[in-house]
C-alpha cells in the first residue's frame, strides 16, 4: 500500500536532471519545473493515502460539476497547504532561488471566466480542508481564458496555451476513459415482456481522465478534481491515409479533440453555442458513467442506495443535462423502472443559480436538443409531461385559463418569447424541477431567486430553495497572498489557527483603535502597495505616487458591473483637479486607479468601455497639471495571479453593480480579508459585508433593488445631473479622442431613442459622487481609516469558504468529514 512508502524526497536537482536532462544553469523557470515536479510526489503520497482511506470507508461523496475551475497557480497553494514551505524554502535557497520569484514562472490555469470558476476553485480547497470526501468535475480546456493584451488601447485576445511545458499538478488515468455519444437514433426493441430504449449515436468520443490533486490544509486530506479531455475513438485512421485521404485520416481526431479545446466565455454570440452543449454532455456524462462504475464496483446494483453515497451539486446551469443523462443511465443502460429512477435522481441532484441575468439562464432549442441528444430530449419531454400533468392536479382549484396560463409558465419546454416558431427546453426549469434544493449565492439573490425567478416555483416548494452566501479561501486569499499580514495577525492573535477558523478574526476588532498596531498594518499595506506600483511600472513605465490612494477595481468586463460609472467620476475627479490651484491641489487626496478585467471576445459594449479606461488614462497620466494626484491604468491579462497581488495593495475597490444585478461577488471578500475599503452599491455580498464590517466603515450608495423597476419605466423621464450632462459631452465631443468609437458608450446611457440606460447610471451618478467625496474625508484621516481597514478585516469571518461549504455539506450535501489517518 501506498503508505508504506518511504516519503518522497526534496529533490530539485535530480527531477531536473532525469525529466529535463538539465544538469545546472537553471533559468528560473527550470527552478519552478524542478521544484513543482518534486512536490507532485508528495502530493500524490497523500492523495493516495486519502483515496486508500475513502475506498475503505466508503462514505457519501459530493460531487460538484462545473464547466469551469478557475485555478490559478498551484506551485505556492501546494506547498503551504502540504506544510512543507520551509523545507523547499531552503532547498530553493541553497540553489540560489527565492520561492517567490519561482512562483512566478507557472502559468495560470485558467479553465474559468469569473466569478463563477473561481467559486469552484475555493469551494474545492475548502472540501479538501474539512476532510469532506468529495471531487469536482470538469473540461481539461487545452485553451483557457484567452490572454488579453493592448494595442493601442484596444482589447486583442490571444489563445491562452497554458499546456505547452507539461502540467506538473495532473495525472493522466489512462485506465479511466468512458466513450460519450452524439446524435444518432432511438430505437425501441422487446426483451422478454420488457420493451429496452437503444440510442446509437452517429458520433462517439472517449472521454480521457485527468486527476488533479487538490491538497487541504492543516489536513492529510488530498481530495481530486478530474477533468476529462476528448479524444477519438480510433488513434488514427491509417486505412483513409493508405488510400491518400489525408483529410479523413485526420477528421475524426479533430472532430472530438474540438470539443474539449476551447473554454467558452460567458457572454458570447449564437455561434458556437452547439459546441458547448456538446461540451456540457460531454463532460456531465463522463461524470456520471464515472460515478456510476465505481459504484457498482462496491454495491453492484443495488442503485436504491445511490443517493446515500453520492450527490451531484450543479453549478449553475451548465451540467443541467445531468437531470436526463443520470435518467438515461440507470433506465436504458441498468433497466431500472422510471419512478424508481427518478426518485434516485432528484435525490442525488442539487442546483446552485448563480446569475440574475435572463441571457446566462440557458435555454436550448428543441430542435438542436434532439439532434445532438435524441433520446435525452425524448426524457426531458417525459419528464415535463409528468410535470405538467402533476402541476394541472396541484392547481386544480384555479380557474382553467388561470391554471393553464401558470402550467404554461412552469413548463420545461415551451416557446421562443421571440420567435413563436421555435420551442426551447428552458434548463433552469429543468434543474429546479429535477433537484432537490436549489439556491442562491447570496441573501438577496436567493431572495430575488425566490421572489422573481423561480417564483412560481417556489410557491409550489418553498422548502427546496435555500441560500447558501458564497465564500473565498482565506488560504489563497489571505494566508499565502499576503504572507506579510497573515504574519502580522497570527503575532496579534497569538495563533494561527484563524487561517482554518476566520471566526477568530474577530479578534483584531480589539487593536482596531490601537495606534501602535495601526502603524504595524499601516506598513504592510505600504509593503503591498510598493508590490503593485512595481508591476504598474513594468506594464506602463510610470512611476506611481506611493502615498496615493490605491482605488482598484478588477472583474469582467460587463455593463451591470459598471465600470463605465467609475470612468466618469476619474473623469470628473479630473476635471475639478483641473480646475484647482497647485496649492488647492496639495490639498487634495491622490489617487492611482487601476481598472482590470476581461471583455467577452464578442461583447462589443465591454470593449468601448476598456478603450474608454484606456483613452481616459492616456490623457490624466501625461497631463503635467494633475499626475501627482490622479493616474488612472488598465492592467491587461486580469486573472487569479494578478489578483493574488492587486487585492493585498488595494486601500479602496469597486463593487458598483446595480443593486439586485450581481448575485454575490467574492472579490469583494477577497479585498475585505485584506483590509481594503469597500464602495459599493446594496447588492449581492457587499450587504452582508457591510453587516459584519459595520455599516458606517462601507461607503455605500445608490438605488435599492426594489426600486429598479420603477426607475426603469421612469428613465426616459429622469432628470440628469448636469456634471453628468457635462461629461456627456466631453467624451461625444472628443475630450479623449476616439469620439465615433465612443458614440454608442455615450447612447447606451444618454440617449433616449438608443439605449434606456437599463443599469442606471445616470440614476446613481449623484450618490456615487457623494460616496466619494466621503472616501476622500476618510483617507484624509488616516487613523480613521486605518481602523476601518482593520475592521474590514476582523468583520471577514463570515465569507471563509470553509463557513459556506460546512452549510452545503449540512444542509444540502449531508456529506461528513472523512480525515485519513496520519
Ligand atoms: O457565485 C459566484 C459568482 C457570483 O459571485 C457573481 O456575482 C456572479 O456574477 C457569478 N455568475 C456567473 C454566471 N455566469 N454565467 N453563466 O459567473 O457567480
Amino acid at each position: 500500500a501506498s503508505t508504506a512508502l518511504v516519503p518522497a524526497p526534496v529533490d530539485i536537482a535530480n527531477k531536473l536532471r532525469y525529466l529535463f536532462g538539465r544538469n545546472g544553469d537553471y533559468t528560473v523557470t527550470d527552478a519552478y519545473q524542478g521544484t513543482a515536479w518534486s512536490v507532485r510526489e508528495k502530493l500524490i503520497d497523500s492523495f493516495n493515502k486519502t483515496h486508500d482511506h475513502w475506498k475503505e470507508e466508503d462514505p457519501k461523496f459530493i460531487y460538484y460539476l462545473s464547466a469551469e475551475f478557475l485555478m490559478g497557480r498551484s506551485l505556492i497553494n501546494t506547498v503551504y497547504n502540504l506544510g512543507l514551505d520551509g523545507e523547499y524554502a531552503e532547498a530553493l535557497n541553497q540553489l540560489g532561488y527565492e520561492m517567490e520569484k519561482v512562483a512566478d514562472a507557472e502559468r495560470d490555469a485558467a479553465l474559468g471566466n469569473g466569478g463563477l470558476g473561481r467559486l469552484a476553485a475555493c469551494f474545492l480547497d475548502s472540501m479538501a480542508t474539512l476532510d469532506l470526501p468529495g471531487w469536482g468535475y470538469g473540461i481539461r480546456y487545452k485553451y483557457g481564458m484567452f490572454k488579453q493584451a493592448l494595442k493601442n488601447g484596444y482589447q486583442v485576445e490571444l489563445p491562452d496555451i497554458w499546456l505547452t511545458k507539461g502540467n506538473p499538478w495532473e495525472l493522466r488515468r489512462d485506465d479511466v476513459k468512458f466513450e460519450v455519444g452524439f446524435g444518432g437514433r432511438v430505437e425501441r426493441r422487446k426483451q422478454g415482456n420488457k420493451e429496452v430504449t437503444m440510442w446509437t449515436p452517429s458520433e462517439k468520443v472517449i472521454a480521457q481522465a485527468y486527476d488533479n490533486p487538490i491538497p487541504g490544509f492543516n489536513t492529510p486530506t488530498t481530495s481530486n478534481l478530474r477533468l476529462w479531455d476528448a479524444v477519438p475513438l480510433t488513434e488514427f485512421d491509417l486505412s483513409a491515409f493508405n488510400a491518400g485521404d489525408y483529410d479523413r485520416a485526420m477528421l475524426e481526431r479533430e472532430r472530438a479533440e474540438g470539443i474539449s479545446a476551447v473554454l467558452y466565455p460567458n457572454d458570447s454570440t449564437p455561434e458556437g453555442k452547439e459546441l458547448r452543449l456538446k461540451q456540457q454532455y460531454f463532460f456531465v456524462s463522463a461524470s456520471l458513467q464515472d460515478v456510476l462504475s465505481r459504484f457498482k464496483a462496491v454495491h453492484g446494483n443495488n442503485f436504491d442506495l445511490l443517493p446515500e453515497k453520492a450527490c451531484f451539486q450543479l453549478n449553475d446551469t451548465h451540467p443541467t443535462i445531468a437531470v436526463a443523462e443520470l435518467m438515461r443511465l440507470l433506465l436504458d443502460v441498468e433497466g431500472l423502472d422510471w419512478d424508481q429512477v427518478w426518485t434516485i435522481s432528484t435525490k442525488c441532484l442539487n442546483y446552485t443559480n448563480h446569475t440574475v441575468m435572463p441571457e446566462a439562464l440557458e435555454k436550448w432549442p428543441v430542435k438542436v436538443m434532439a439532434k445532438m441528444l435524441p433520446r435525452h430530449m425524448e426524457i426531458i419531454e417525459v419528464i415535463n409531461e409528468g410535470w405538467t400533468k402533476w402541476l394541472a392536479g396541484h392547481l386544480k382549484d384555479l380557474a382553467p385559463e388561470e391554471r393553464a396560463k401558470r402550467i404554461a409558465a412552469m413548463s420545461i419546454i415551451h416557446e421562443n418569447p421571440w420567435n413563436k416558431d421555435e420551442m426551447l427546453v428552458n434548463m433552469a426549469y429543468l434543474a429546479v424541477v429535477g433537484s432537490s434544493a436549489v439556491n442562491g449565492v447570496a441573501a438577496i439573490h436567493s431572495n430575488i431567486v425566490k421572489d422573481e425567478i423561480f417564483n412560481d416555483f417556489y410557491q409550489i416548494f418553498p422548502s427546496k430553495f435555500q441560500n447558501k452566501t458564497n465564500g473565498v479561501t482565506p488560504r489563497r486569499w489571505l494566508a499565502w497572498c499576503n504572507p506579510e499580514l497573515a504574519s502580522l495577525i497570527t503575532d496579534t492573535l497569538g495563533t494561527s489557527e484563524w487561517i482554518n477558523d476566520t471566526e477568530k478574526l474577530a479578534g483584531l476588532r480589539a487593536y482596531a483603535s490601537d495606534k501602535a498596531f495601526q502603524v504595524k498594518w499601516a506598513a504592510v499595506k505600504k509593503a503591498k502597495k510598493a508590490k503593485l506600483a512595481e508591476l504598474i511600472k513594468k506594464v506602463h513605465g510610470d512611476e506611481v505616487n506611493q502615498d496615493a490612494l490605491f482605488d482598484i477595481q478588477i472583474k469582467r468586463i460587463h455593463e451591470y458591473k459598471r465600470q463605465y460609472l467609475n470612468v466618469l467620476s476619474i473623469i470628473w475627479r479630473y476635471k475639478q483637479l483641473k480646475k484647482m490651484s497647485p496649492e488647492e491641489r496639495k490639498k487634495a487626496v491622490a489617487r492611482v486607479c487601476v481598472i482590470g478585467g476581461k471583455a467577452a471576445s464578442a461583447y462589443d459594449m465591454a470593449k468601448r468601455i476598456i478603450r474608454l479606461v484606456t483613452a481616459v488614462g492616456d490623457v490624466i497620466n501625461k497631463d503635467p497639471d494633475t499626475k501627482e494626484y490622479l493616474r488612472l491604468y488598465f492592467l491587461p491579462d486580469y486573472n487569479v495571479s494578478l489578483a493574488e497581488t492587486i487585492i493585498p495593495a488595494a486601500e479602496l475597490s469597486q463593487h458598483i453593480s446595480t443593486a439586485g444585478t450581481e448575485a454575490s461577488g467574492t472579490s469583494n471578500m477577497k479585498f475585505q480579508m485584506n483590509g481594503c475599503l469597500i464602495i459599493g452599491t446594496w447588492d449581492g455580498a457587499n450587504i452582508e459585508i457591510a453587516e459584519e464590517t459595520g455599516i458606517d466603515n462601507v461607503f455605500v450608495f445608490g438605488v435599492r433593488a426594489e426600486e429598479i423597476n420603477q426607475l426603469r419605466k421612469e428613465r426616459k423621464n429622469f432628470k440628469t445631473d448636469p456634471r453628468w450632462d457635462e461629461l456627456m459631452r466631453d467624451i461625444e465631443g472628443g475630450m479623449f479622442g476616439d469620439k465615433d468609437y465612443f458614440k454608442p458608450l455615450v447612447d447606451s446611457v444618454n440617449n433616449m431613442k438608443v439605449g434606456n440606460d437599463w443599469f442606471l447610471l445616470a440614476n446613481d451618478f449623484a450618490s456615487y459622487l457623494k460616496a466619494q467625496e466621503d472616501v476622500d474625508a476618510c483617507y484624509k484621516d488616516q487613523s480613521e481609516w486605518l481602523r476601518r481597514s482593520i475592521m474590514y478585516t476582523a468583520g471577514s469571518g463570515k465569507f471563509s469558504s470553509d463557513r459556506t461549504i460546512r452549510e452545503y455539506a449540512e444542509d444540502i450535501w449531508h456529506v461528513k468529514p472523512c480525515r485519513p489517518t496520519v
